[in-house]
């Protein structure tokens, strides 16, 4: 893949390096923003080489549908995502980036494959994922999760899900912290594919799982069909 953008010139008015310009509304502090804008049917991401460390998108939807963003790592891993970004506003997504190829994908509509932009993380910054403590692997079928096994999870235990679809159906595996904020997603996954993702269990507390993708059969979430559920997080 072609990686023209090496101006360094051009690079900066895309990427800002002011921690200043960081505003209160997202939790953790960006060591550099990069701007997405998506629309309907693009996801434009303004620079294609961005430092390691932690990189706060500044997502914009100007498409006329509901959206999503989502930064996926070259194992097509969710590294972090942001849910219901509508028409005309913009969320700041912060993600802590190792050097290696990534992409920004958006999802106008929420459902589907999305749309992607390829981009490169350079430089010594950035802090890798924690290594997992275990694996729970299980499958997901038309609509239930099988053999998934989320007992005796205690605080600051880090797990890599491996997701195998044995169904008709792309499926997905979204985790909320009991603040309901996303924590991880095994990311759509095709019938006969497996996904995975790591996910680190920060704090204690009532955990969710889900699958919204949309039945077409329905119209109805997989979430409504039987592809969620709830679990506990035991104190450290
Ligand atoms: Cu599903």
């Amino acid at each position: 893949m072609l990686k023209s953008t090496r101006a360094a010139g051009s690079l900066a008015v895309a990427l800002i390096t002011a921690s200043a310009l960081m505003s209160a509304c997202s939790g953790e502090a960006a060591d550099t923003t990069a701007t997405v804008i998506g629309t309907d049917d693009a996801c434009t991401l303004e620079n294609d080489i961005i430092e390691a460390g932690k990189v706060g998108f500044e997502f914009t939807n100007d498409g006329k549908k509901v959206s999503e963003l989502y930064v996926l790592n070259g194992d097509g891993d969710v590294m972090g995502e942001v849910e219901n970004v509508t028409t005309g506003t913009s969320r700041t997504l912060t993600v802590d980036l190792v050097a290696g190829d990534y992409q920004v994908k958006c999802k106008p509509g929420m459902t589907g494959d999305g749309i992607t932009s390829d981009f490169t993380v350079t430089g010594e910054g950035g802090a890798a994922q924690a290594e997992p403590d275990r694996t729970i692997t299980f499958d997901a079928v038309d609509f239930t999760y099988e053999d998934l096994d989320l007992t005796d999870i205690t605080a600051g235990t880090t797990i890599r899900f491996e997701m195998t679809n044995t169904g008709d159906q792309p499926h997905e595996f979204e985790v909320l912290d009991p603040g309901g904020e996303a924590i991880g997603e095994v990311g759509a996954t095709d019938p006969g594919e497996t996904g995975g993702a790591t996910m680190t269990f920060a704090a204690p507390g009532k955990y969710t799982y889900q699958c919204i993708l949309i039945d077409p059969a329905t119209g109805k979430k997989h979430s409504m069909l039987g592809m969620a559920g709830t679990f506990s997080v035991a104190p450290a």
